[in-house]
């Protein structure tokens, strides 16, 4: 019975090491600049990058290299659609990081990219590599659509469309934290 419970405990410690799950936040616009904050960090396979949209009407396309203003040839490219930026509200967009090497993205509204160097940089790196230049933490992604608060009649309705740039593989990390949770409940509370 202990030997079965210690291997319990080894396993979830195991998987949590592999799977950290960790959730980086990124803020798009800021107070009328047109900038992504932080433009550049370091980031592990597996974990997840929250976009915030807080400021002025921005989306976020993928490059295939840095200051590049044209979307990446991939055929599963991220991009998400432009939002109008809520500080209060903010709608988000989640990035999964799949693959270790650097990521570029750039806004391709207007001329934000060309003009105002809206360009930026995640650095992904392997599971579990150490990090020089850690993001911003941020909460797990939410389980739920979050849909902008409207505060009077004359807001546009902005489409829910968050759950349209989550990947399954996105659904499967959160569905593994959550997994790892509730074992980690089960066996050690
Ligand atoms: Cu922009």
């Amino acid at each position: 019975m202990m030997i079965k419970y210690l291997s319990v405990v080894a396993l979830i410690v195991f998987l949590f090491t592999f799977a950290n799950c960790e959730n980086w936040s990124v803020n798009v616009g800021d107070a009328g600049n047109k900038v992504f904050e932080p433009p550049n960090f370091d980031a592990n396979v597996g974990d997840t990058v929250t976009f915030n949209f807080v400021d002025g009407n921005h989306d976020v396309v993928q490059a295939d290299t840095f200051a590049t203003c044209a979307k990446s040839v991939l055929p599963n490219a991220f991009s998400t659609p432009v939002y109008t930026g809520n500080a209060a509200a903010p709608s988000t967009a989640v990035w999964t990081l799949t693959k270790a090497g650097p990521l570029y993205y750039y806004c391709d509204v207007e001329e934000h990219c060309p003009k105002h160097m809206m360009y930026a940089t995640i650095n992904v790196l392997e599971a579990g590599a150490a990090l020089k230049a850690p993001g911003v933490k941020s909460v797990p992604p939410p389980a739920t659509l979050k849909t902008p608060t409207q505060t009077n009649g004359t807001a546009p309705p902005t489409p829910a469309v968050s759950s349209a740039v989550r990947t399954d593989k996105q659904i499967s990390i959160a569905v593994l934290c959550g997994a790892l949770l509730s074992l980690t409940r089960y066996f050690l509370i």
